[in-house]
C-alpha cells in the first residue's frame, strides 16, 4: 500500500505527522526546483509554520515545479504530493511525512502555465532552489546572454529557464496592475536575491522590454536568504528505511537530511508564514556575513572533498573528511584560507569549523563526490575564487585552493584518458572537453588554459603566472605519484 491521504491515518506512533488538513491548503507559495534540497528544507519549514499559524496557515500550500524531472512530479502527484523526510543523526533516524507542497509540476512542460501560477493573486511569494547553474550566470554574476538555454529561452514563446519563467510571471503581474509576489532565492550563489534580481532584469531587457526590466527593479522585493542543510540523493536504502519507519507503507519519494538547518532570510514586506517555527530560521538586517561563511567554508571545502576526495577513491564526503591526510587538509583549507573576507569573531568561526567537520563525517549521510562535484565552473567564482583573491592580495598562502583547482582540473584530465566514472556534469563540459584534448601530456599549457577562462575565473588573478605554475606543478605530481600520494605528501607537508 502506498502513502497516501488516505492510509495517513495507519502510519505508526513514532512517525510524525502533519497537523493540519492537507486538503484545505491554498497555494500561496510557487517553489521552482523541487529537488530533494526543497523538500528536506523550505517545505519542512513550511510545514512547521502552517502548524503553528493555525487556520491562517491554510494560506501557505506550496505549488513545486520540477525543473528538470517529470517522472518525480507523477511520482508525488501519484501519493498526494506526501512524502517522508528521513532525519539521519549518527545514531538514529526520525521520520516525518511532509505535506505542505499541494500541487507538483514539470517546469519544461508548464512553463507558461507556471508564469500563471506566478502571477496568481494568491502567489505571494516565490521560492526557487534551481541550484547556482540553473541561473546562467558569469563569474561577475550577470545572466550570461551567450549560454544556450538562454538565448533558447529568449526566443522562445514559452520560458522553461527560471529567469524566463520569472520574468514572464511578473510580466503577468504587471500587466494585470497587482502586487507582485516576493522572490525569494535559497541558492549558494552570492548576494542571491539581488543577483536573481538583476538576472530577471537582464533577461527582460535582452527580450527588448526595458520598462519591464525598470519595473522590476522598482517592484519587486527580491531578499537575499542563506540556506543550509546538507541532502544527499535519494538511495535505495532510504526507500527501504522509509518503507520500515511507515509501518509496511511504500514512499517512492522519500528524502534524507542531516539533523542540521539553517535559513538565515533577509527582512522583507508583506504576508508570509511563520518559518521561525521551524528551529534554525531567522530573519536578519542583513544576510552578507551568514553567506560568505556557508559559501566559503561549507560549499568551498565540499568542493575539495569532492574532486580530491573522488580521484583519491574516497567516493561520500563522509569517507573524504575521515580520510586522515585529505580530511586534514579540508580542515587546514576552511580555517585558514576559506574563513577570508568573513566579519564574524574567531570564536565563532573556530566552532563553525568544527561543526562542519563533524557534519561531514556523519555516516548515516551518504553525499557523493560525483554529484558535489558537479558544475563545477559555475561555482568556483563565489565559492573559492573569492577568498583565494583576497588571500593572495593579503600575502597569504593558498596552498588549499591551488590543490582544489588543481583536483578539478585533473578529473577533466582522467575524463579524457577515459577513466571511468570521471563524467562531465558541467555547463562548460564543451569548452572543457576541448582544452582537455588540445593540451594533453602538457600540464603548463593546461593550467594556463583552464585558468584563463573568464567567465569561470574571473579577470587574471594577482601574480597570475605564480598560481598557474604552482596548479600545473600539482598536475603534473598527480600523473607521476597518484593523487593518494600527492594528498599524503601535502598533509605531512
Ligand atoms: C553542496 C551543497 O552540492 C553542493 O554544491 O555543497 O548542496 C551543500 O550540501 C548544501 O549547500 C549544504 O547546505
Amino acid at each position: 500500500m502506498q502513502l497516501s491521504r488516505q492510509t495517513l491515518s495507519r502510519l505508526p506512533a513514532g512517525v510524525h505527522v502533519p497537523d493540519f488538513d492537507p486538503t484545505r491548503l491554498k497555494p500561496g507559495i510557487v517553489h521552482l526546483g523541487c529537488g530533494n534540497f526543497h523538500r528536506a528544507h523550505q517545505v519542512a519549514a513550511t510545514q512547521a509554520a502552517i502548524e503553528q499559524m493555525g487556520h491562517a496557515g491554510e494560506d501557505w500550500g506550496i505549488v513545486s515545479a520540477s525543473m528538470r524531472k517529470p517522472e518525480l512530479a507523477q511520482t508525488l502527484t501519484a501519493q498526494d504530493n506526501l512524502y517522508t523526510l528521513l532525519t539521519r543523526a549518527p545514531d538514529s533516524t526520525q521520520a516525518s511525512v511532509m505535506a505542505a507542497i499541494t500541487q507538483t509540476v514539470f517546469a519544461r512542460a508548464e512553463g507558461e502555465t507556471l508564469a500563471a501560477r506566478i502571477a496568481a493573486p494568491l502567489t505571494r511569494i516565490v521560492t526557487l532552489t534551481v541550484t547556482a547553474s540553473g541561473y546562467y550566470l558569469t563569474a561577475e554574476g550577470r545572466l550570461d546572454p551567450r549560454s544556450k538555454a538562454i538565448v533558447t529561452d529568449l526566443k522562445a514563446s514559452r520560458p522553461r529557464t527560471a529567469v524566463g519563467i520569472l520574468a514572464r510571471g511578473l510580466e503577468l503581474v504587471r500587466a494585470r496592475g497587482g502586487v507582485p509576489p516576493v522572490i525569494l532565492c535559497c541558492d549558494n550563489v552570492n548576494e542571491n536575491g539581488a543577483t536573481l534580481r538583476q538576472a530577471v532584469m537582464d533577461f527582460a531587457a535582452l527580450r527588448g522590454d526595458d520598462k519591464l526590466a525598470a519595473w522590476i527593479g522598482q517592484n519587486v522585493q527580491f531578499p537575499d536568504s542563506m540556506v543550509d542543510r546538507i541532502v544527499p540523493t535519494t538511495t535505495e536504502n532510504d526507500l527501504q528505511d522509509a518503507k520500515r519507519l511507515l509501518g509496511g507503507l511504500d514512499d517512492a519519494a522519500p528524502v534524507s537530511a542531516e539533523p542540521w538547518f539553517r535559513w538565515i532570510i533577509s527582512n522583507f514586506d508583506g504576508p508570509r508564514p511563520l518559518w521561525e517555527a521551524y528551529e534554525g530560521t531567522r530573519f536578519v538586517e542583513d544576510v552578507g556575513v551568514f553567506e560568505r561563511a556557508k559559501l566559503q567554508m561549507l560549499n568551498g571545502a565540499h568542493m575539495l572533498l569532492a574532486y580530491a576526495g573522488g580521484l583519491a577513491g574516497l567516493d561520500t564526503v563522509a569517507q573524504a573528511a575521515s580520510d586522515p591526510a585529505l580530511g586534514g587538509l579540508v580542515e587546514r583549507f576552511m580555517r585558514d584560507e576559506q574563513t577570508a573576507g568573513i566579519d564574524l569573531t574567531s570564536a565563532r568561526l573556530d566552532t563553525y569549523a568544527e561543526d562542519l567537520m563533524t557534519r561531514f563525517r556523519n555516516p548515516t549521510i551518504v553525499h557523493e563526490a560525483l554529484r558535489i562535484g558537479r558544475n563545477g565552473s559555475a561555482k568556483m567564482a563565489g565559492r573559492v575564487l573569492r577568498p583565494m583573491r583576497e588571500n593572495l592580495e593579503a600575502g597569504r598562502s593558498v596552498g588549499g585552493a591551488h590543490l582544489l583547482i588543481a583536483s578539478w582540473i585533473h578529473w577533466f584530465t582522467e575524463h579524457d584518458q577515459g577513466v571511468p566514472d570521471r563524467k562531465l556534469a558541467d555547463p562548460r563540459a564543451e569548452t572543457l572537453r576541448e582544452i582537455c584534448a588540445r593540451t594533453r601530456g602538457n600540464p603548463q599549457a593546461k593550467a594556463q588554459e583552464f585558468l584563463g577562462m573568464e567567465n569561470v575565473f574571473g579577470a587574471p588573478l594577482p601574480d597570475h603566472e605564480a598560481q598557474v605554475a604552482a596548479i600545473a606543478g600539482l598536475l603534473q605530481r598527480f600523473e607521476t605519484q597518484g593523487v593518494p600520494a600527492v594528498l599524503e605528501a601535502l598533509a605531512n607537508a
